[in-house]
């Protein structure tokens, strides 16, 4: 019998060195608002585990979702059924009052989820679907690198226990794509936006329109496409999205809880546009195409009513096509359109956009016009010093930051890595991660900003690689910022985490700058 004993304990220390995580709770991109380990408490899926979720058709997406991405690894079935849970489950639990194991009966903050990881179960409870889809996302990155696999590996598909209750510093938290000056496809940007998902960004703004290209179908100025959509930069190829294409982004986006907003740029950057329809050029006669990197040339006219159909029928149709509640105006570099011309044409926009029952944002150049409700500037300066926003932000406008010198995904990393611009600098890991978006602008306060947003122009990107390299790993840098509050995070702990992200990056197929900043494995 003594012996027995002896075997039996050997067997249980065995078991728990295996069941030992090589990811620790807290080893999540962005940084959770709390972290409680209960090293006693891992979790290891079991081969007839369930996904078990509350009977709601949105959460039951998610803990579909959740089932998609472990099947490839693990080879499991994980089937997804209703509640109430058996052992061994992961368990997805709308509460729309209070979560498992509190009395006090509690708001959820939007967004907000609790994760639960116990011996014989792991629990992910929050007031809405989007809350249940972050938890997901962390979830995901608390199991083994090889989860990321797209094909069966032997692996003890272990979870550190513990608790994790995570809520976002800001509710817009984004990236755009610039699919205009080259364009990709409904595949690519599909994948841009699993990206985004991936680290709890839940925006991305599609700049559809620039001087090279008009990338977006319009039924009542069909030559916008058929014209306008012949080139890009350097040239061809004739490519836009058809209304189903932009359905289908957005169909994926929502499934993602990504919402999607589109950009017409106005006045400026509408050379393509004007090459279609003549009649929208100051002068009446079509520009010849343009497929150079300028900017600051082209504009609509605004002093022709026929410019204001052209504008509210191409909005009124991106709208039609637009569950979410933005719409962009852009209102960038019209170096052509001055003074009361310009305010008087962008209040005009911003009408068109308010009856159509949705919000304007801009970027930030379209400060000095009046305000409309709710509107919202997209400023990319480089000096936090601008008392023309400032004083925008006191009649009532909002902000999205993307400062030129953090946030530009197109910017190099560093003088010998390749492709992008450095008009705002070199933007290393280190740059994007260090500045503070509650008060990076002087004399705005920090109730102002609505979020963070990551633009990325493509003048000099031409494929999903690309986009990728530029991406990685900036992007969770500043999905970190928007996400996490300052108390929970640090540079340091930042790089050790991000570090863990590359392995999975690798293993998932995602193309990396390997910066010399962080310490991978
Ligand atoms: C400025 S930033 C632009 C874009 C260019 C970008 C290149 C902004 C609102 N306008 O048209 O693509 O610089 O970095």
């Amino acid at each position: 019998p003594a012996a027995a004993v002896l075997a039996g304990s050997a067997a249980e220390a065995a078991d728990r060195l295996l069941t030992r995580p090589t990811i620790g709770l807290g080893d999540v991109v962005p940084a959770p608002a709390s972290v409680t380990p209960r090293p006693a408490a891992n979790f290891v899926l079991p081969a007839d585990a369930a996904v078990r979720v509350s009977a709601d058709p949105a959460a039951r997406d998610v803990a579909a979702q959740l089932a998609e991405l472990l099947r490839p690894a693990t080879g499991l079935p994980l089937p997804v059924t209703d509640l109430p849970a058996a052992p061994g489950a992961l368990v997805l639990t709308l509460a729309a009052t209070a979560p498992r194991g509190s009395t006090a009966v509690r708001e959820w903050a939007e967004e907000e989820y609790r994760l639960d990881v116990d011996v014989d179960a792991v629990r992910i409870t929050a007031g809405t679907a989007n809350g249940l889809f972050h938890g997901v996302q962390t979830l995901r990155q608390l199991l083994p690198t090889a989860v990321e696999s797209r094909t069966p590996v032997a692996e003890r598909w272990v979870v550190p226990g513990g608790t994790i209750v995570d809520r976002p510093r800001f509710p817009y938290r984004g990236a755009m794509l610039d699919v205009a000056r080259h364009f990709f496809t409904v595949d690519d940007v599909c994948r841009v936006i699993d990206h985004l998902a991936r680290y709890k960004l839940n925006h991305l703004h599609l700049h559809l329109t620039d001087d090279q290209g008009w990338r977006i179908a319009v039924d009542s100025w069909p030559r916008l496409t058929a014209v306008g959509g012949s080139t890009g930069v350097g040239g061809g190829p004739s490519a836009w999205y058809t209304a189903a294409d932009y359905r289908r982004i957005v169909g994926y986006a929502a499934r993602r809880h990504v919402t999607v907003v589109p950009e017409v740029d106005l006045p400026g950057h509408t050379n393509a546009a004007l090459v279609a329809y003549p009649e929208l050029a100051p002068d009446k006669v079509a520009p010849p195409p343009y497929t150079g990197t300028d900017v600051g040339f082209s504009y609509v006219d605004p002093t022709d009513e026929r410019t204001y159909d052209f504008v509210a029928d191409v909005l009124g149709e991106v709208a039609a096509l637009t569950p979410g509640p933005w719409l962009h105006i852009g209102g960038d570099e019209a170096f052509k359109v001055k003074g009361v011309a310009y305010t008087g044409f962008v209040e005009r926009v911003q009408r068109i956009v308010a009856g159509l029952g949705r919000t304007v944002v801009g970027w930030h150049q379209i400060a000095p016009a009046g305000q409309v409700d709710g509107r919202v500037l997209q400023w990319w300066g480089t000096n936090g010093d601008d008392p023309t926003v400032a004083e925008a932000v006191r009649r009532g406008a909002r902000l999205i930051l993307s400062p030129g010198n953090h946030a530009y995904l197109d910017m190099k990393y560093a003088p010998d890595t390749p492709l992008g611009h450095d008009w705002a600098g070199l933007i290393d890991v280190h740059r994007a991660y260090h500045w503070d978006p509650a008060t990076h602008l002087a004399d705005v306060p920090a109730e102002a900003v609505l979020g963070v947003e990551a633009p990325l122009w493509t003048e000099s990107v031409t494929s999903l690689t690309e986009i990728e390299f530029l991406f990685f790993p900036r992007l969770p840098a500043l999905a970190e910022l928007a996400w996490s509050a300052p108390s929970t995070r640090s540079w340091t702990g930042f790089r050790e985490r991000l570090a863990g992200q590359g392995p999975r990056w690798h293993a998932a197929g995602i193309t990396f700058h390997p910066s010399p900043e962080i310490p991978w494995p």
